[in-house]
Parts: structure tokens; C-alpha cells; sequence
């Protein structure tokens, strides 16, 4: 379609606005027919460009996880980008682009920034999850302050703008031209690709997975990884196709849930827990920016996960001459603050939120950022990267040659452990886990000191950070705990879901003692699970005798 030179009609459309379009822990994500209410995307849409000013000279990029309603809400984005006036718009074939590869495409054409659709590892089909997210110029989520701007722009807004176009064939890769928009279809997998291809050993991981005797398996969940996975995996490092499982993505996620943890990636879990199972397993969510880490008989927590590639980063060629720092959410276990102590350098602990790493990875002062959500990253992009994790520790075993398992064990043997657990208690009462919240809160200040059991605690209190690039301040960011053996208690509110509220309990323990390392997680925190429900009352708030999830 080329209607340059040719008037296109801009349609101005009065709306009014909602009330419920506050951006959570990653953009807005609500359930599909909340979407699908007339104005409700175009509003939000609206509120993000309006914070823009002029784009005639700017290059936006748009993709999403591929769920349910995501073609119809990127040929509604477009029309509204071209009323707009981008320059150009880079959109992945089949308005398909992972969050890695968004981040990628923004930071290597110098774009705008980028909207990505996803609501990540939340299901998706007509009744389930959909989510949109804007991204700023250095490729990662918008910081607070943009969030913010965003919000307040969706409580005033009264009009938003859409080009009288028919719709985009985004299946074809093409380059056509809408009123003074270049509306570019392009690969969505060649330049994340190659950029992976920089950052790692690819012919040390080439020879790995050719081996026979070694067996790889990754679980895309018919999610968006699928495409970048086979041409990765398959294509360009030789594994065979075998090692690809759930490849095709699907609207529905096969009608699965596309997070990658113990509870809901059942088959890899499977297959990876048989004593001849394969030796390195791994997954990836709805929009390929979480991973987990498995191998034969073993699971490596994402806290571990962070503090191995930390402790093994100069095997990669991008991180041959070492690290600047690393930071991790708050919630996310001390195993990298050892690694960074043992290495000299820094170690930020920031609010939940990849936004929050964004300052520090600008101002070069952190090279490697986790999570204890499933998600590890670089400064290659501003994302977390599902399959770099995953790519990062083929690259370790390439070149130590040793089972996952032995890697773990000598890196506790050498670090110590930190037993690590979050239970989940999803979709409870809002009123009630803000009640669960208020009555913690209050009883903070007259915990220290107080002894239970073996534990006395250090000090509790309700996290708040200083940004120290730019000053800013995030407070209420969590209730914590903290004892004098420093185990952690930490309980937070999800700001990702879009059902009633879910309560995140994280507890941790730290043991030197070899001996204790190989126990069972759920058994060495007993204490400390026992501990935080008699202070939070936690039964007693939501009515769950148990967690729904346990990773
Ligand atoms: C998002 C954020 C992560 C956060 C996770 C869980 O990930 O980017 O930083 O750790 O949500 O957040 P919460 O505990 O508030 O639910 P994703 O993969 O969902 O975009």
C-alpha cells in the first residue's frame, strides 16, 4: 500500500477516559475484553504518544507476543502512528517481535522507542490476558517518571487521532508508505540474531550441541520464542529440531499457561527430572524475556542463575574483561551480592521492575541484571533476554564441560548457599491482601530485636530506593524482614496480574556448611515459611490454607 502524496483523512474521535489505565510493574495489562471495549486501547495509545511531542524525524517500533488480539491492536497502533506522524515504522512480520528483540530493533535504528504488546507469562486467548507497554529510547521499559506522565494523560484525555487507512498486510516482509509514515514489515528475528552471534562463543556452543552425547531441549511453550529459538538453535548452532519443543507459536498458547517455572512447564519438567534426561533444559515465556534454567535432575533457581553467569561471565567474548557491576531486584536472593563481593565490584539492589536497571545500565555502572522472576539480562539490550540466559550458560558448559549440577554445587561449595523460595498466592481478595499488608506495615517498627525461634530479627522495614543516577525516589516497594544470620522474609503485592491481588512471599537462609547443601529447599526454609505466616497471618488474610504457586 503506497498513499504517499495522497491526502489520507486523519479522523479525530472524541472518547472519554477511563479510570483504570495505571501502568503496573511492566505497562498496562488487563483481560482481553477490557481491551476489546471501544476506545479503551486507542485512549492508551493516545496517552503515550501525547507525551511524544513532535515525531516528524522519529522512528517508532511495534511487536508483541503474538497472543489474542494482538493483530488487531497493532493495525489499530499503526493508523493511530501515521495520524500521529512518525517518520517510520518498524513493525515484526506478523507483528510478531519478542521484548528482546523490540529492545534490540529500538537501540540499533536509534528509535523513539518502541510499544510492545504482551501481558508476558500470563495466559492468553479471547478471555485471557492482554498487555501493552511503551519503550523509551535506550530499548527499555519507560521509567516512572514517563509512566507516570502516561497515566496522568489517560485521566484527561478527550480525543485521540487514526488515519482512515485500510489495514496493513503484516505478513509480508515490504515497505510501503502512508500519508508521511514509512511503514517498514521487517524480519523479526535477523538483528537479534546477529547480535546474539557478537555476544557469544557461538563455536564452542556449535560444538556442544552437535555432540551426541549431549542432550539439549528447550521449551518455547507456543509462545513467541519459537521462530528465534529454531533459527538460533537449530539454524544457526546445529542442534537438531528435536530439541525444540512447543515451537509453533499460538494465539491461545495451546490453551497453556507461557511461564517458565516448575509449576506450568510440565513436559520439559518432566523429561528433564528422568535420570537419562537431557543435560541442559530451559524455557521461555509469552514474550521470551523470562527463561528458566534446568538440568538433568535439577533445577537452578533464577537467584543462582544470575550469581553462575556473574561468576563465570569472562568465558563469554562479550564479558571477557569482566564486570562493571551487577544489580538485582530487592525480592531476588543475596547469591550474586557473594559474587560481586568476591569480585570487587558493585551490587545494586533495586525495586521489582526491569525499568529500575535501565539508569544503571546507561550509566555503564551494571553489566549484568536478574531477577528472581525468571529474568537475567545484559547492557546489550535494556530488556531481560530469555534465550541470551540460555545461550549464556550453553556457553558456560562449552567451555567447562561439566554437568549443570556439578557447576551449581562448586559454585555453593565456593559462594555458600542461599536456600531460596517465593510462594504465590494468586487471585485472593485485593481488600484482604491490602489489609494482610497494612497490619505488617504497622507492626514493623517494633520487630527489631525480636527473637523467633533461632531468628532475631535485624531490622524490618518497607523498601524504598534512591536512584543513583538520577535521584528519583521508589517508595512502598515491599515489606521486609531481615535477620541477624541474614535470612530474608520479604512480601509484596504482584503488579502484574489482572485478577484480584497476589501475594509474593520470599524467603531465604544462607548456609556456608557443605554438608546442608544438598537438602530440599522447601524442608531447609521450614522455619522461615512457619516464621513469615505467624507474622503476616498470612492464612488467616487470604483463607488459602497453601500457595497457589511454589518456585
Ligand atoms: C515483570 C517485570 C519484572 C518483574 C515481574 C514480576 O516481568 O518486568 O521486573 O519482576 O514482572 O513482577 P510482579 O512481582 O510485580 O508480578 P514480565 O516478564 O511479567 O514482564
Amino acid at each position: 500500500m503506497t498513499n504517499q502524496g495522497i491526502a489520507v483523512t486523519i479522523h479525530t474521535i472524541s472518547t472519554q477516559a477511563f479510570t483504570d489505565q495505571k501502568p503496573g510493574t511492566s505497562g498496562l495489562r488487563k483481560r482481553v475484553p477490557v481491551f476489546q471495549q471501544p476506545h479503551y486501547l486507542e485512549n492508551f495509545v493516545q496517552a503515550i504518544f501525547d507525551t511524544l511531542g513532535d515525531v516528524s524525524r522519529d522512528t517508532l517500533v511495534i511487536g508483541g507476543d503474538g497472543r489474542y488480539y494482538n493483530r488487531q491492536a497493532i493495525q489499530i497502533i499503526i493508523k493511530m502512528a501515521v495520524a500521529k506522524g512518525f517518520q517510520r515504522l518498524l513493525i515484526g512480520q506478523s507483528g510478531i517481535l519478542s521484548t528482546p528483540a523490540l529492545s534490540t530493533l529500538v537501540r540499533k535504528h536509534q528509535a523513539i522507542g518502541g510499544i510492545a504488546l504482551s501481558a508476558s507469562h500470563n495466559p492468553g486467548g479471547p478471555d485471557g490476558d492482554f498487555g501493552i507497554k511503551f519503550n523509551t529510547a535506550n530499548g527499555g521499559p519507560a521509567p516512572e517518571s514517563v509512566t507516570d506522565a502516561i497515566y496522568a494523560n489517560t485521566k484527561t484525555l478527550t480525543r485521540y487521532q487514526v488515519a482512515d487507512l485500510p489495514d496493513f498486510n503484516l505478513d509480508r516482509l515490504q515497505t510501503s508508505h502512508a500519508h508521511n509514515t514509512q511503514v517498514d514489515i521487517i524480519d523479526s528475528v535477523a538483528d537479534y540474531g546477529a547480535l546474539m552471534g557478537k555476544i557469544f562463543d557461538f563455536d564452542a556452543i556449535s560444538s556442544l550441541l552437535r555432540r551426541e552425547d549431549f542432550g539439549f531441549l528447550f521449551d518455547a511453550m507456543h509462545a513467541v520464542t519459537g521462530p528465534y529459538a529454531r533459527t538460533l538453535f537449530v539454524d544457526m548452532l546445529g542442534a537438531p529440531a528435536y530439541s525444540i519443543i512447543n515451537g509453533v507459536p499460538r494465539e491461545d498458547f495451546g490453551g497453556g499457561h507461557p511461564d517458565p517455572n516448575l509449576a506450568h512447564a510440565q513436559e520439559l519438567v518432566t523429561r528433564m527430572f528422568d535420570p537419562h534426561g537431557p543435560d541442559l533444559g530451559a524455557a521461555s515465556d509469552g514474550d521470551g524475556d523470562r527463561n528458566m534454567i534446568l538440568g538433568r535432575e535439577f533445577f537452578v533457581t533464577p537467584s543462582d542463575s544470575l550469581a553462575v553467569l556473574a561468576a563465570h561471565a569472562t568465558l563469554v567474548p562479550a564479558y571477557r574483561d569482566g564486570l562493571k557491576g551487577i544489580a538485582r531486584s530487592m525480592p531476588t536472593s543475596a547469591a550474586a551480592d557473594q559474587v560481586a563481593r568476591e569480585l570487587g565490584i558493585p551490587l545494586f539492589e533495586t525495586p521489582t521492575g526491569w525499568k529500575y536497571f535501565g539508569n544503571l545500565l546507561d550509566a555503564d555502572k551494571v553489566t549484568l541484571c536478574g531477577e528472581e522472576s525468571f529474568g537475567s539480562g545484559s547492557n546489550h539490550i535494556r530488556e531481560k533476554d530469555g534465550l541470551w540466559a540460555v545461550l549464556f550458560w550453553l556457553n558456560i558448559l562449552a567451555v567447562k564441560q561439566q554437568s549443570v549440577h556439578t557447576i551449581m554445587t562448586e559454585h555453593w561449595r565456593r559462594y555458600g548457599r542461599n536456600f531460596y523460595t517465593r510462594h504465590d498466592y494468586e487471585e485472593v481478595d485485593a481488600a484482604n491482601a491490602g489489609a494482610l499488608m497494612s497490619a505488617l506495615t504497622q507492626q514493623l517498627p517494633e520487630l527489631a530485636g525480636k527473637k523467633f525461634g533461632a531468628f532475631t530479627v535485624d531490622f524490618a522495614d518497607e523498601f524504598s530506593y534512591l536512584d543513583p543516577v538520577d535521584q528519583s525516589v521508589a517508595r512502598n516497594q515491599g515489606l521486609r524482614i531481615l535477620f541477624t544470620d541474614g535470612s530474608r522474609i520479604v512480601l509484596r503485592l504482584s503488579g502484574t496480574g489482572t485478577a484480584g491481588a497476589t501475594l509474593r512471599v520470599y524467603i531465604e537462609n544462607y548456609v556456608r556448611d557443605p554438608q546442608r547443601h544438598g537438602e530440599d529447599t522447601q524442608k531447609a526454609l521450614t522455619a522461615l515459611i512457619g516464621l513469615a505466616e505467624n507474622v503476616a497471618r498470612i492464612r488467616h488474610y487470604t483463607g488459602r490454607e497453601r500457595p497457589s504457586v511454589i518456585t
